[in-house]
């Protein structure tokens, strides 16, 4: 009797997993940015999101390689060291269309592009921002980077004694209106918060915990793999309802809380020990000092914000993306601005 192999399962877009990868990882084997590009993978493919609607964006550094790594199809720009976030801006600006995801790093981010990094979240660009935080820069070869944390060692044995920047806090206190913190070795709890963040409208900032296998996996970081794993407080056990799923999944019984997303989605939090509102901005604060105070590290979705506009609506722009609008309806119009060099002349 002929016997048939099942085919490769598909997504609502009939497109499978393959559909989402990228060109094959140049990283140090056992990087954990290349278990985040695994979950990007995941939850664009699980989202059901055509790749051609992405744009990738990043600065320099390995997590900023990563972008090569996931979404064969869709749009990417690799940009100078930390300046990912203006170009992520303009790519929004001129087509409000796109699911942007910048990939950043450490460094890329809270040290050479801190002062990007504060415009964006304070403007509540409509993206994915994900920090692939290692606490050093990888690609230089393992330098201590601004969000090392006190005490913390270099290979060489080198201790940090610089404060570290908490990149969730800082967030919050600009602005960003979904802060979520994760680690690279929890798959299920990245993809919930990478689906969550697909479908938030303004900026979805991801600290993700990212183990630098060959520079900072040693005893005496606080951001290797085991410390993270030892470390980790998951805030509450995370589910995400796309709004194309059955809406019963949303109700289960006990002490969860359900958060609405603007797209009619659901993120549905269980807490574990803490009873944890998300939705409150002062008590996302004083939940992330106290565990820092107590060098602990937080997972899960820490702050989100369903009402505040993002930069786009609090611009008023016209609804059709200005890359597709005809040069006679932009303003100023041509004669206006011939008018304009004229009297320069
Ligand atoms: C303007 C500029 N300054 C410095 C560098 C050198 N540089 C390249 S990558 C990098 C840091 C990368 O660290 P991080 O963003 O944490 O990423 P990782 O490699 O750890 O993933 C630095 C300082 C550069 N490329 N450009
Ligand atoms: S140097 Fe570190 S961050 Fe860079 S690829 Fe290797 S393990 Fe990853």
């Amino acid at each position: 009797m002929a016997t048939t192999t099942p085919g490769p399962q598909t997504n609502r877009l009939g497109l499978t997993l393959n559909d989402y990868k990228g060109a094959p990882s140049t990283l140090c084997a056992g990087c954990g940015h290349d278990a985040i590009t695994g979950q990007i993978v995941r939850a664009f493919y699980e989202m059901g999101v055509e790749p051609h609607r992405v744009a990738k964006l990043s600065g320099i550094g390995c997590s900023s390689k990563t972008p090569a790594y996931f979404l064969n199809k869709a749009h990417g720009f690799n940009s100078v060291h930390g300046r990912m976030p203006a170009i992520a801006t303009g790519t929004m600006l001129a087509n409000r269309q796109l699911i942007a995801i910048g990939v950043s790093g450490d460094g890329d981010t809270a040290s050479i592009g801190m002062g990007q990094f504060v415009h964006l979240m304070r403007r509540n660009v409509p993206m994915i921002y994900l920090v692939e935080n290692n606490g050093v820069y990888g690609l230089t070869k393992g330098q201590f980077s601004a969000t090392a944390d006190i005490g913390s060692t270099l290979k060489t044995g080198v201790a940090n004694d610089l404060p570290p920047v908490d990149l969730c806090a800082l967030a919050v206190q600009l602005g960003a209106s979904f802060v979520a913190r994760s680690f690279s070795g929890d798959p299920k709890q990245l993809v919930a918060l990478l689906e969550a963040a697909m479908a938030h409208r303004g900026t979805a900032l991801l600290d993700v915990i990212s183990p630098c296998v060959t520079f900072n996996n040693h005893e005496g970081s606080t951001k290797s793999y085991t410390a993270a794993k030892e470390l980790d407080m998951p805030l509450h056990t995370l589910g995400f309802i796309p709004a194309f799923s059955p809406i019963e999944a949303e109700i289960v019984p006990g002490e969860t809380r359900v958060v609405d997303m603007h797209d009619g989605s659901k993120v549905t939090l269980k807490n574990l020990s803490r009873d944890y509102d998300p939705t409150s901005r002062a008590g996302a604060m004083a939940t992330l000092m106290e565990s820092s105070g107590k060098g602990e590290f937080l997972t899960g979705l820490i702050y989100v914000n369903e009402q505040q506009p993002d930069f786009i609506s609090a611009l008023n722009l016209v609804d059709e993306p200005l890359a597709t609008l005809p040069e006679a309806k932009v303003r100023p119009g041509k004669d206006v601005l011939d008018k304009v060099m004229e009297s320069l002349r």
